[in-house]
């Protein structure tokens, strides 16, 4: 076996001709290529694709926080539509210090917020508009929110990013808005003097751009130049609303960014990536390197395959379903961004969903473990601090990261140096012939958790599938596969006790690398109980499946899972499960409400218990039946079986869905009446969006819910809104204002999503009034 120890300014004092199959190709941020090329000079081309400085710094990064906070934090919308007025924003006792040390003591590293979301308001005084914290009785108008935080996360050493939405409704609805103004492109210097507002900078640009353009640049100038180093520009692809036809420039905003802030990444753009999804899922295989293009107007990928062999093959690339034609290879990074909320902003302490540190932590390792970056929002409360339920899940995960990956049980072991000596500019490769090392540990440990790394700096992302066997009662035993590697995979399998293991290099592209390689042990926790109904309609409870990525093939590894005494106990009074609740025996009937539920595990007299997990109920649909409905789009060729018709908006299986056709007349919009079968008394109306990706129609944005008491005469009683659904389709619960008592009842879009002229929904759901 060929063990290299090599730092990367050997290599380029070497040449790469001899650590490449041919020569000629050198490690590079971009690849130009094209699809006509060999497949071997693709793969070549590929595997030398490496990351920036400033992407290397993002990865090391690793979990960072995100920040949503503003107009809608006060309202309990999702997405405001740049029409509120201003003085609604108030927090009474704003509180960045808490926020950084919570998130230093998370374990967190890098801090995004939105300094401007899409309505347009902004968290800094800017000179370019007063919609924002000026306007605002917050510090008599004299605030600067995005100030506070950055004094505050310097402390702690934290690395600042600004949230500046594209999108924006307040340049879209005022009368002297500049978004779409068709204002004309003209040279304009960036930044715009304002009299009495001096900048320090004294740079300035030229840019030929419209009013919009020259606005956000302004806005750029500001934030990159007057609050220090600034590490991330994060620019959402979201658009609720478009106008006039405006562009975007978007290469001359890179280009000024790179100037102003050297050390950020750009997401949404060349250095960083949505992962595609917005719930905390993330790919079996992640590519950093991937089909791209030059000029690329916004990188917005979904697909699972976008780095695989036979899409860099076919050399095209996919934006929301339609095929673009890729004429370089790219180094972008994958964010996993979700919230710990349900939603992105702040609503209440006491219906929104906070998610479990176990779920937290399950994200943070399929993210920061398997080649990208995990960012989790946590959205400041109306007081203007982290709410106690998200600040103990954020600290108990710190404590997690630290308790699992703080100690490397890999210390002392013996083995090959460059892969165990912390020295990040060392590392093995692969020779062609002898693909695999071992490493022998001072002692047994106990041992569930594998790290693997790649020295991508120098030798981009090559594994492609790779094996880890652990020596077990006398013999080597597999116990992971998996595939890519990239920054780092994290390999999770059941606690084993060893003191060998064996790393396999199965396939990759050209010679393959590894810089370090470490081993943990995270203490398992009594797993989290999945909550659903089953055919019978009744309730039922499980154990949810952890989502290890492999199948391991020895009887021995399931013991400890065996033994494991697992007990559920639940509520249907919203109170938290204790071992005094009921006890979970076997499957219920029930009505409709909420259902909490705990794993307890006894074991030789210790008790642990996990997290709670909780699922709210609709009245039964069985007994509904089809009062009438605008239209359903019965030759709708989207899917084989049909999912257009109206039954399936009900029907209890989320995969299908009712898609209406298009609306004839803004007055006679579409609609869908329900016959309950009998008079009900509901709290809440739900809405589950199509969840079939195939396109965006058919999202309700806006509706109204009517009733009636003998199907004939509709009175309506209340409204509701829903946003940013395409990006993230989860159920939608709006709680009425007053409760309903009624046996029909009728849901009445005014928009749906990116105006589409039609509705549709793959469940609707109504929860009932629980006294
Ligand atoms: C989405 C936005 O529309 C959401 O409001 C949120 O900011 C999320 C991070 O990105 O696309």
């Amino acid at each position: 076996m060929k063990k290299l120890k090599q730092s990367w300014q050997a290599i380029a004092a070497a040449g790469v001709c001899s650590f490449i199959a041919a020569c000629g190709i050198t490690p590079s941020y971009e690849q130009s290529y094209s699809a006509s090329e060999s497949e071997e000079v693709i793969i070549e081309k590929a595997a030398n694709v490496i990351p920036t400085p400033a992407q290397l710094d993002h990865y090391n990064s690793e979990y960072l926080a995100f920040i949503h906070f503003g107009p809608n934090t006060f309202t309990s919308k999702e997405w405001g539509n740049g029409m509120e007025d201003p003085s609604i924003f108030n927090p009474t006792n704003l509180d960045t210090d808490q926020w950084c040390k919570v998130m230093k003591d998370a374990g967190m590293k890098k801090v995004i917020i939105t300094v401007k979301h899409h309505d347009g308001f902004v968290l800094w005084q800017s000179r370019y508009t007063k919609h924002g914290v000026v306007s605002t009785p917050f510090k008599n108008g004299k605030g600067d929110v995005f100030g506070e935080m950055v004094k505050s996360c310097r402390a702690e050493g934290l690395k600042i990013g600004v949230y500046l939405s594209p999108a924006d409704l307040y340049q879209i609805e005022s009368p002297d808005g500049l978004y779409g103004n068709l204002s004309k492109y003209s040279e304009r210097t960036i930044p715009r003097q304002v009299p009495g507002r001096p900048f320090k900078d004294k740079r300035s640009f030229t840019y030929n751009v419209d009013d919009y353009n020259e606005y956000y640049m302004n806005q750029l100038f500001e934030l990159l130049t007057e609050y220090g180093e600034i590490h991330e520009v994060w620019m959402d692809g979201a658009h609720p609303k478009r106008k006039g036809g405006q562009k975007y420039v978007r290469q001359d905003w890179y280009e000024m960014i790179r100037i102003l802030a050297p050390k950020a990444v750009i997401f949404g753009g060349p250095d960083a990536r949505w992962v595609g999804n917005e719930a905390g899922d993330t790919r079996d295989s992640e590519w950093s390197v991937i089909p791209a293009q030059s000029k690329m107007e916004h990188l917005d990928r979904r697909a699972q395959d976008m780095g695989e062999r036979h899409k860099l093959f076919a050399g095209k690339y996919d934006v929301y379903g339609k095929e673009r034609v890729a004429d370089k290879l790219d180094f972008v990074i994958a964010e996993v961004n979700t919230s710990i909320r349900q939603g992105w902003f702040y609503r209440d302490d006491t219906r929104q969903h906070v998610r479990s540190a176990d779920d937290v932590f399950d994200i943070y390792e399929r993210a920061v473990g398997g080649n990208g970056v995990f960012l989790l929002n946590i959205p400041p409360n109306r007081e203007g601090k982290f709410s106690k339920r998200d600040v103990d899940v954020l600290l108990e995960v710190g404590k997690r990261i630290e308790q699992t990956y703080g100690t490397d049980l890999l210390v002392g072991a013996k083995g090959p140096k460059a892969v165990l000596d912390g020295d990040d500019e060392t590392f093995w490769q692969t020779d062609g012939s002898e693909n695999s090392f071992e490493i022998t540990l001072p002692k047994k440990q106990l041992i569930n958790r594998f790290a693997l790394e790649e020295a991508i700096a120098t030798h981009s992302q090559r594994i492609e599938k790779h094996a880890l066997d652990a020596w077990i009662n006398g013999r080597w035993q597999e116990v992971a596969v998996d595939t890519v590697v990239g920054n780092k995979n994290i390999l999770r399998f059941t606690p084993i006790e060893t003191n060998k293991f064996r790393v396999r290099i199965e396939q990759g592209r050209l010679e393959s690398t590894l810089k370090a390689v470490s081993a943990h042990y995270y203490k398992p926790r009594p797993a989290k109980v999945l909550i659903a109904k089953n055919k019978q309609g009744q309730v039922e409870l499980k154990t949810a499946q952890h989502k290890f990525k492999w199948k391991h093939n020895s009887k021995a590894f399931d013991s400890a899972a065996k033994a494991e005494k697992t007990k559920f106990y639940y509520t249907t009074d919203g109170s938290e499960p204790t071992q005094n609740a009921m006890l979970y025996t076997k499957p219920f009937s029930f009505a409709g409400g909420m259902v909490k539920a705990k794993a307890f595990i006894n074991d030789a007299g210790v008790t642990s218990s996990g997290a709670v997990s909780t699922m709210q109920f609709g009245i039964d649909s069985k007994s509904w039946t089809l009062h009438s409905v605008s239209s359903e789009n019965k030759d709708c060729i989207e899917a084989a079986d049909k999912a257009c018709l109206v039954k399936y908006a009900f029907d209890g299986d989320p995969s299908t869905s009712w898609l209406s056709k298009a609306a004839k007349r803004k007055f006679a919009p579409n609609f869908l009446a329900l016959d309950l079968g009998k008079k009900q008394s509901l709290s809440a109306f739900t809405y589950l969006p199509r969840q079939d990706k195939r396109s965006n129609d058919g999202m309700i944005e806006r509706g109204s819910i009517e009733v009636s008491n003998d199907g004939k005469n509709w009175k309506t009683v209340d409204t509701f809104e829903f946003g940013n659904l395409i990006n993230d389709p989860v159920l939608r619960t709006h709680y009425f204002t007053n409760p309903v008592a009624t046996r029909y009842i009728r849901v009445v879009s005014a928009r749906n999503a990116q105006d589409s002229k039609l509705a549709g929904a793959a469940e609707i759901g109504f929860l009932p009034l629980v006294n």
